[in-house]
């Protein structure tokens, strides 16, 4: 399982993936503001669904952010993730599943994403989801409101 990352400066090989990022399948923007009216400090779309080696843009439209991943819920044997923040990165994702990302200071806000892989089984997630330990409550929230999202055809 390999996760690839190449910044827009700086091309980080998280795992055993070579050669250039595959062109972006989905660009995730980063915002203090909305896109919903109201909502504050989210990304857009805070759910993604790209094939197997697909790859997801992270951009940094307002700064202050940065990409992590939700340890809790993260697959199991699948290579960490950093974009560091107010940096553009393309992230590269080579294995099937369900991986939730958050922005570290945001996190409690409700500052989550779901990058769904393939074909996932978004039931099992959402359970995992809802009772995994140390989820802040507008992160858990969110995630459950993706699942089900992602989960319907
Ligand atoms: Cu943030």
């Amino acid at each position: 399982m390999t996760i690839r990352i190449a910044l827009a400066a700086l091309a980080v090989l998280l795992a055993t993936g070579q050669g250039a990022a595959a062109e972006p399948a989905a660009t995730v923007r980063e915002l203090n503001r909305g896109p919903v009216a109201g909502e504050t400090f989210a990304y857009d779309p805070a759910l993604v669904r790209i094939p197997v080696g697909g790859a997801v843009r992270f951009e940094p439209t307002d700064k202050g952010h940065n990409v992590t991943p939700i340890q809790a819920l993260w697959p199991a044997g699948a290579p960490s993730l950093n974009v560091p923040f107010n940096a553009e990165a393309t992230v590269t994702f080579d294995s099937p599943g369900v991986y939730p990302v958050q922005c570290t200071p945001h996190t409690g806000l409700g500052m989550v994403a779901l990058i769904v892989v393939g074909d996932a089984d978004m039931n099992e997630f959402a359970a995992k989801a809802a009772s995994a330990p140390g989820l802040a409550p507008k992160a858990r929230a969110k995630l459950g409101v993706l699942a089900g999202a992602a989960g319907r055809p």
